[in-house]
């Protein structure tokens, strides 16, 4: 074949790299000056503030180790982009079947109604429906979701040729339905049994329980009739849409795509593992039904904004150049319920856009466990050599003879909580066991055994999910990624130490950006604490306004900002939304990053920890209208709250006490000694103004508990007395 090289996919390198190295050359300068700064001007010994001006100089220190990494990380991100019309061209008879999972764990905090959103979209991809296989993994083992996904699997045959016909998009039907303009009766048809299917659902999902009518509709609800509950229940598989039964048709006779629903036994004296016990037990039993060579994995709210995006990943898996060792390809997690300005910064915009591409510029980027295209055999622990091709055209799955009964019962025993016992799953098969994140060392070990991996970033998104719609929901979860990736560190999977010899040193080290998060909130505890303590106590930790000496710290700090702004602004950012982006990093440096350390600390020590629960990512009506309008919504006691407000005040109050103190001593060189505390207090003040307003003005059920508004504002009085006798 004369066409055999054109490539399927292209890499493009950011622009503008001169002037970011440029730029960081200039900063590391700025740095190196403050450095010195700091080293010759340390207070004697004996003298006040010693002590806090070598604690100021560590806390630099590490934010500058910091930023050398995030530098590194980002030298030179690449972008990639696909041509589907040749993957068709070319392929369009061999493309490789797909398995689908997808995870849920609970019926009450990811409503079967969203759960089935995802499965419908999924079944919708614009791909050849005999190569599709969606696997539904129930944690909750609960006859709702099966209850829902049994009406989905009827509901489909309508959905699917609509979806087709009509090229709709996006492919979930409440999503599409959300936005959509009828386009004529069929249309007013479909969303009708949307509606009602919907309707029947959610009354379902209200009640708590399917009722004995329907029940006595499909045999798979005996499942459910002996005793089981969340935690202690049997193995239940069943498929729902059999790919070999001649009568699994849409209504234009087409095949439709399997849909299996699998949950795996708990019992509850072993141990799950959480979803990548989950996953791994979907690999198995997909291996036994179907065996398709790609597996998709996404999380139960991610439905697919984009049906051609499985297209989008066999553009890597299956180009000539590649020499076949891309293992997967992940795509960014998006959100469709972000608010313009993006107040609690949930859409990761910077680390989705710059950062992903940086580590992918080395060769791999993160899996960071849902929306991502992996290798069935890498992900089961093959070892990267150059014969790795997949013959994709032989990849037609073994005949199944057995019948549909004899397949479940035969899955069942993959499900079954002893299978694993003494083998390698979880180990050196499927994802690993034993941390909170294990997509990140289930990736890293992939890539230890030569793969590399892919970040695809289209602008039409390819999944959306829902990200967190109250602060203290997304403060926890950020808690409970630091918190894992800090473990990472600590563990034997520490990049530096796993990766040694395996993967180059630069995509090691940008790997640590991640798994250090916590670590950074000692550094920004201590800037926000110690120099308004200083302003109160009137030692002065930085050079006069007047000093030459202040010119580092002022270019560093308008330098790091104005950048940051920038890059925020050109990725499509605005000016408010950067702000709240700046406030949040903040909040999480001081809560979910100082509460993950230390529960990674006291766990290893082995205490018991804060244990903060997750709880719905779907709102009460009132939250969501303030999430709407962008008021910050606290309305929870939480020891998270406590710290936040107490530091808040303190600097108000030290901010107060310093203008009193230029007013009315008029005191002028006292404000040139102090000046840059009094700024970085006031801005700590500016960039806190929704947290005053929530525990001071406003009334509505959002706001600060007052018993948090109370008690930080007696912490705050007390350190402030400290510092002033
Ligand atoms: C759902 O429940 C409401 C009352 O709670 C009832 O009026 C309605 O008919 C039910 N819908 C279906 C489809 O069962
Ligand atoms: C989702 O897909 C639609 C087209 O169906 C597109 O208009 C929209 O921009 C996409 N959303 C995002 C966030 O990319
Ligand atoms: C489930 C949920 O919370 N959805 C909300 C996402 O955000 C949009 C507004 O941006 C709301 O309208 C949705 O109700």
């Amino acid at each position: 074949m004369g066409d055999e090289h054109i490539p399927l996919f292209e890499t493009k390198q950011a622009k503008g790299r001169t002037l970011f190295k440029l730029y960081t050359a200039s900063m590391a300068m700025g740095i190196c000056l403050i450095c010195v700064y700091r080293a010759t001007h340390t207070p004697e010994k004996g003298k006040t503030g010693r002590y806090l001006w070598i604690g100021l100089f560590m806390a630099e220190l590490w934010f500058t180790f910091y930023w050398l990494i995030t530098q590194l990380v980002r030298w030179n991100p690449v972008t990639h982009q696909t041509s589907k019309d040749q993957l068709s061209l070319k392929y369009e008879n061999m493309l490789p079947g797909v398995d689908i999972f997808v995870c849920t764990a609970d019926p009450v905090i990811e409503p079967p109604l969203m759960v089935i959103n995802t499965v419908l979209s999924m079944m919708a991809y614009d791909y050849p429906p005999e190569k599709l296989n969606i696997y539904v993994s129930d944690d909750g083992g609960s006859e709702l979701t099966f209850f829902a996904l049994l009406e989905a699997s009827r509901f489909c045959k309508y959905w699917l040729p609509f979806c087709k016909r009509y090229k709709i998009e996006p492919r979930s039907p409440s999503a599409y339905f959300a936005h959509a303009s009828p386009i004529n009766n069929e249309w007013s048809f479909i969303k009708n049994k949307y509606e009602e299917m919907s309707k029947r659902i959610d009354n379902t999902t209200r009640l708590g329980k399917v009722t004995e009518e329907t029940r006595k509709e499909d045999k798979g609800y005996q499942e459910w009739d002996v005793d089981s509950s969340k935690n202690d229940h049997q193995a239940v598989i069943q498929i729902l849409i059999d790919q070999r039964d001649p009568e699994a048709r849409d209504t234009e006779g087409k095949s439709l795509p399997g849909l299996v629903y699998v949950a795996r036994e708990k019992r509850r004296e072993w141990h799950h593992n959480f979803k990548a016990g989950a996953m791994n037990a979907l690999i198995r039993v997909s291996s036994k039904i179907s065996n398709n060579p790609i597996i998709l994995n996404v999380d139960c709210d991610m439905y697919s904004n984009n049906s051609e995006s499985i297209r989008d990943a066999m553009c890597f898996f299956m180009d000539e150049r590649s020499q076949n060792n891309i293992a997967f390809v992940q795509f960014p997690q998006n959100f469709d319920n972000l608010t313009r300005n993006d107040l609690y910064s949930n859409s990761l915009m910077v680390i989705n856009n710059v950062d992903i591409g940086g580590l992918d510029s080395y060769g791999g980027c993160l899996y960071i466990g849902s929306g991502c295209f992996h290798r069935r055999d890498t992900l089961c622990g093959r070892i990267y050599s150059l014969d790795t091709k997949i013959n994709w055209e032989k990849q037609n799955h073994k005949e199944i003879i057995e019948s549909t009964d004899v397949l479940e019962n035969e899955c069942k025993i993959l499900a079954s909580c002893s299978y694993e016992h003494n083998t390698q799953w979880g180990k050196e098969m499927g994802l690993k066991y034993g941390c909170p994140v294990e997509d990140i060392i289930t990736g890293l070990s992939i890539k230890c055994r030569g793969w590399r991996s892919v970040h695809l970033n289209p602008k039409r998104r390819a999944f959306l999910g829902l990200a967190p719609t109250t602060l203290l929901q997304t403060l926890i979860q950020t808690k409970r990624w630091a918190e894992g990736e800090f473990q990472i560190f600590l563990s034997k999977y520490c990049p530096l130490v796993f990766g040694h010899n395996k993967i180059p040193l630069k995509l090691q080290i940008s790997y640590c950006c991640y798994l250090l998060w916590p670590v950074n909130c000692w550094a920004t505890l201590y800037y926000v604490l110690v120099p308004s303590y200083c302003l109160l106590a009137r030692i002065s930790l930085f050079p006069k306004l007047s000093s030459y000496w202040f010119l580092p710290f002022a270019y560093v700090f308008a330098g790091k900002y104005v950048y940051s702004l920038g890059e925020f602004y050109w990725l499509g950012g605005t000016v408010r939304g950067w702000w709240n982006d700046q406030r949040m990093w903040l909040y999480r440096g001081l809560t979910s990053y100082l509460f993950g350390f230390c529960d990674v600390i006291f766990k290893s020590m082995g205490f018991t920890t804060s244990g903060f629960v997750i709880t719905s990512k779907v709102s009460e009506e009132d939250a969501l209208q303030r999430y709407n309008k962008e008021i910050m919504e606290f309305g929870a006691t939480s020891p998270m709250f406590n710290i936040l407000s107490t530091l808040a005040l303190v600097n108000v109050l030290s901010f107060v006490n310093g203008v009193k103190w230029v007013v009315m001593d008029s005191d002028i060189s006292g404000f040139s000694e102090l000046g840059v505390q009094m700024v970085l207090c006031g801005l700590i003040i500016l960039i806190n103004i929704p947290l005053y307003d929530g525990m001071f003005f406003r009334k509505d059920n959002g706001s600060m508990p007052s018993s948090v508004t109370y008690l930080s504002t007696i912490f705050a009085i007390l350190f402030c007395t400290l510092a002033i006798i």
